[in-house]
């Protein structure tokens, strides 16, 4: 099966773990999540494909949490400019 790692990057608080808890378990994140590592099987062209989704939230595990990536999902807040710097 193919594999790709995802990493979530962005500022503190613009939605970057309730983004993650909505598209792997599929709820509407309340409170703070806890939980870096994401692992769900998605279809692409009738192959399926494990998806390893990391949600980083400071620099501390960002190191280990780069390593491999496939893909980088840049967030901002829309309505915060500063979230982009
Ligand atoms: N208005 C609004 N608030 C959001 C949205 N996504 C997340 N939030 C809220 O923004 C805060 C931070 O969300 P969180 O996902 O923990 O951000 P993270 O620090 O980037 O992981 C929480 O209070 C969320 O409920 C959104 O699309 N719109
Ligand atoms: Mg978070």
């Amino acid at each position: 099966m193919a594999c790709l790692k995802v990493v979530v990057v962005g500022s503190r608080l613009i939605g970057k773990s309730s983004l993650v808890t909505a598209y792997c378990d599929d709820v509407l994140l309340e409170g703070t999540q806890t939980k870096e590592t994401f692992e769900v099987t998605r279809e692409h062209d009738n192959t399926e494909i494990k998806v390893t989704v990391w949600d980083t939230s400071g620099t501390f595990c960002r190191p280990i949490a780069y390593n491999g990536a496939d893909a980088f999902i840049l967030c901002f807040d829309l309505s915060n400019k500063y979230s982009l710097k």
